[in-house]
């Protein structure tokens, strides 16, 4: 590091104290707290953004503040590595380290060894640029002031502030600007829209009908009070009554964001949110959660003058997706030799998945793998694949496609024969347009809510008819407050935990009495809880189920009694 290099880190740095006796770290997706004590954090995490791209040869890196479905007095900050996925996980050790060095020696300490180490050239001969986003959040302005005061203390680092946007359009971005494809906003909901509409035109006709009658009526979305909302309205506008719209919870007439709204709220807690009720019985419903990265869907139930919902969650978008995939799949392969380019699809799930959505994705036939929560992980396993179609329980996925898929669907575009059954065309033509549909660099509620409506209309399903793929197995989720959350380790994609000794053989135990009892605990990598998930054939044993093994937790783990 030269002398101008370290002295603009030294003088910025003082400007950001880290919080006093508070260690934070790299968790599920990125860094989250009480905003208030985020400025020092952000700051540096700045500054690793500006070294991503010094050390990717210059590639655009993004940086999003948001704290997704946590409360509103909470913020966060999540990086968009040059892909438009997320921070590559080798880099975590160094975030945490930067995010807790106790002063700015000590800081300019830590990035100079890193920089040597990855050979990152800090002579300012390089030139670096970092996407700026943030959500509807109070504290995100000045929080994206501090990230651009830790970009721009990088020699030859610029920010790029982009505004208030959706966590899924600032990864897109970035991954298009990497690729040399339009990047805009006004691109992003151009490639939404018109993808949508192909899917539409698609529909096969029934006897001289056109397809701008949406026969399965209206949508009301859920937004959560957040930046969904004014991004929703923008989509809406630009598909000009293609989609029969109702838009709910914008934040625009007050509401506080995630407050008894949006997607986790819904998933969890399995009520209608705010703003619902009897009037909407019979009509499909969705929400999205705060920064538009999680979409699930609901129709409201009243008995007894209660209102309840039927859940489609996470886990039954991702069969949709793969049962229409694998259908047009079909279509496509029905023609072509064993001994020709089969492509490879695979499904990704986490241990959060309903047991009855794995059951049913394997009788459809598809490989299934499952991975730790995070969508860092998913990610990562369904790029192995030709297709790789991931989704967590909570809403978050998305579908990837490979080149070699894309090439390979590009020839049949071009080339096919004029014999060729129209129907296979179409079917290219549908799975380019699902590729271009929905997002490739990370999981995006918009443009998943896309996806599913394309789809609905294709099959002519209502809600209720999508929610009987399969069954759902009852379950509940609880979240224990502890001491130490990090306490707590696990294996096997989080479904067994090593420590604390004597803890899994007491859930074990505990899970035995139920019939198709399932259940394990994890720490959130987002929340200051440990979360217990568990599943059995009856809702009351479900309950059950998980009360018990929360009462576990918080023997071996949890607070001081004068806490
Ligand atoms: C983030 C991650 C998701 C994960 C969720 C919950 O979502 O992107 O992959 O499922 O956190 O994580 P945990 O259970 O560790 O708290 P979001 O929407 O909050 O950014």
């Amino acid at each position: 590091m030269n002398g101008q290099q370290q002295s603009m880190l030294l003088q910025s740095a003082s400007s950001f104290p880290p919080p006093k006796g508070t260690k934070l770290s790299y968790g599920t997706a990125g860094f989250r707290a009480d905003a208030s004590i985020l400025q020092s954090t952000v700051f540096r995490i700045g500054i690793l953004a500006a070294l991503r791209s010094l050390k990717t040869g210059g590639a655009v890196i993004g940086l999003m503040i948001t704290a997704s479905h946590n409360k509103v007095s909470d913020n966060g900050v999540k990086i968009a590595d040059p892909s438009g996925g997320m921070l590559t996980q080798d880099w975590e050790p160094f975030a945490d380290s930067i995010a807790n060095a106790p002063d700015p020696e000590s800081l300019i300490q830590l990035i100079n060894e890193f920089a040597t180490k990855e050979n990152i050239p800090l002579d300012g001969a390089k030139a670096a640029t970092v996407l700026l986003g943030r959500d509807t959040r109070p504290s995100g302005e000045s929080l994206v002031n501090a990230a651009k005061q830790g970009i721009c203390s990088v020699v030859g680092a610029v920010a790029t502030d982009m505004g208030i946007l959706t966590t899924p359009q600032l990864h897109w971005m970035v991954r298009a600007r990497n690729k040399g494809l339009k990047a805009s906003e006004l691109d992003y909901f151009e490639q939404l829209s018109s993808s949508f509409r192909c899917l539409i035109d698609l529909i096969p006709k029934k006897s001289g009908g056109d397809n701008n009658n949406n026969p399965i009526g209206k949508l009301i979305v859920d937004c959560a009070n957040g930046v969904g909302g004014q991004k929703l309205q923008v989509l809406k506008e630009k598909l000009n009554g293609l989609l029969h719209l109702e838009i709910r919870n914008s934040g625009e007439s007050g509401g506080i964001l995630n407050e008894g709204v949006g997607a986790d709220y819904v998933q969890k807690e399995k009520v209608p949110p705010q703003g619902f009720g009897s009037a909407d019985v019979g009509i499909r419903c969705a929400s999205l959660d705060g920064d538009a990265d999680r979409l699930v869907y609901f129709s409201v139930i009243s008995s007894n003058g209660k209102n309840k919902i039927n859940l489609v969650d996470g886990d039954k978008i991702l069969s949709l997706f793969a049962l229409f995939i694998k259908d047009q799949l079909s279509i496509l392969l029905s023609s072509v030799k064993n001994d020709e380019y089969q492509p490879r699809v695979g499904v990704v799930q986490t241990a959060y998945a309903n047991g009855a959505s794995t059951k049913y994705l394997g009788q459809l036939g598809l490989e299934v793998i499952f991975t730790p929560t995070g969508v860092k992980y998913l990610h990562g396993k369904a790029e192995e694949y030709d297709i790789g179609i991931y989704f967590e329980a909570n809403g978050h996925g998305t579908i990837l496609f490979s080149d070699r898929f894309l090439n390979w669907l590009e020839e049949d575009r071009k080339n096919e024969p004029s014999s060729t059954a129209k129907e296979k065309q179409n079917a290219v033509k549908r799975l380019w347009a699902v590729s271009r549909l929905i997002n490739q660099a990370v999981g995006d509620a918009l443009s998943g809510l896309l996806l599913v409506e394309a789809i609905l209309q294709h099959m002519g399903w209502s809600v209720d008819k999508w929610n009987q793929l399969y069954h759902d197995l009852p379950s509940r989720q609880l979240k224990v407050k502890v001491a130490d959350r990090s306490a707590v380790v696990t294996t096997y994609a989080e479904t067994s935990v090593v420590k604390p000794p004597g803890i899994q053989e007491a859930i074990n135990a505990t899970t035995e009495k139920y019939p198709q009892g399932r259940c394990f605990v994890r720490p959130s990598g987002t929340e200051d809880v440990v979360r217990v998930y568990a599943e059995a054939s009856t809702q009351e044993a479900a309950d059950e189920l998980a009360a018990s093994v929360a009462k576990l937790v918080d023997q071996f783990l949890g607070l001081p009694a004068s806490s």
